[in-house]
């Protein structure tokens, strides 16, 4: 259970429930497709910046027929290029304390997830689709550019030639297409995202907190270093890893035959 209350207010149009070590944050507002506004943006950077000490992991979905319309666009009308600039930065850093926050997080998707909905759901570690879902970058034929990291994480994921095309002539993939490129990690039948998303969410949440700070901090800056940096640095991370105990007593159960075997899921 988590161990105390989350300590920040946050706005209607997010909500949290608990299940056991995991949170769910639900973005509630299904009236503009969870478009997201600046109070929804500060509200995700202040719930992962505050997360109670007992949360394992966090699922994040979206309340209505749709996973997110991305940013509220009527928020956009008077802005100029310092206030641009601003707004840009505060989803950076909103979505920054997703990616590489305390805990691992599941996005379920369904419906559109376009624009800053996909880059909301590209900071997420695990992404589970139903077959409603479909991806998009609506930005190119606005008029506007992507702002929330989606020209950072978006390449790493499908690669710089999918994005632009995505851009250029708004190109749409759905959920099984998005399997194979790799904005899809779980494809799920209708209605099974959310059970789908706890269990995996539940299951992380069994690793050790060393092993998920592992994964989600150290894995994706080796990926990006020289490969001569990188093996420096695994060497390192795994060592750490190793000499904690709970990965010893895990060890130990393993070779006592108490330990899960490696098995076909
Ligand atoms: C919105 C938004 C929004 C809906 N901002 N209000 N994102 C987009 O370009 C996608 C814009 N949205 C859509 O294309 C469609 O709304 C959907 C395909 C997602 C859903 O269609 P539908 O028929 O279910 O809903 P709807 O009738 O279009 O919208 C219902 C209401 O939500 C309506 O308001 P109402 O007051 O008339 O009821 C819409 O105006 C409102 N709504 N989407 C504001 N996005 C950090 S940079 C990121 C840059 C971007 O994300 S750009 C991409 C923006």
């Amino acid at each position: 259970m988590a161990s105390d209350r989350l300590a920040v207010s946050l706005p209607e149009s997010l909500a949290v429930e608990q299940q056991g070590p995991v949170t769910i944050l639900r973005l509630n507002r299904a009236q503009k497709r969870n478009a997201l506004d600046d109070d929804m943006i500060a509200g995700i950077h202040a719930f992962f910046g505050h997360l109670p000490d007992g949360v394992g992991a966090v699922v994040i979905r979206g309340e209505g027929e749709h996973f997110s319309a991305g940013l509220d666009l009527s928020e956009l009308k008077e802005r100029d290029v310092r206030e641009g600039i601003a707004h840009s930065g505060r989803w950076h850093h909103a979505f920054e304390k997703i990616q590489y926050g305390r805990v691992p997080v599941v996005a379920v998707l369904h419906g559109a997830v376009v624009g800053g909905g996909l880059e909301l759901a590209a900071a997420a570690h695990v992404r589970v689709a139903e077959p409603s879902a479909y991806y998009a970058l609506p930005e190119g034929s606005r008029g506007i550019y992507v702002g929330g990291g989606g020209s950072v994480r978006l390449p790493r994921l499908i690669g710089v030639a999918r994005m632009m095309d995505m851009m250029l002539t708004g190109r749409t993939y759905s959920a099984e297409e998005g399997l194979a490129i790799g904005l899809t990690t779980y494809l799920v039948e209708p209605g099974k995202g959310f059970a789908k998303g706890l269990e995996l969410a539940q299951r992380i949440t069994e690793n050790t907190a060393l092993t998920n700070f592992a994964i989600m901090h150290a894995l994706p800056r080796i990926a990006e270093m020289t490969p001569d940096s990188g093996f420096a640095m695994e060497a390192l991370i795994s060592a750490i890893a190793q000499a904690d105990p709970e990965a010893k007593s895990r060890l130990k159960d393993f070779l006592e035959k108490r330990g899960p075997k490696a098995t076909r899921g």
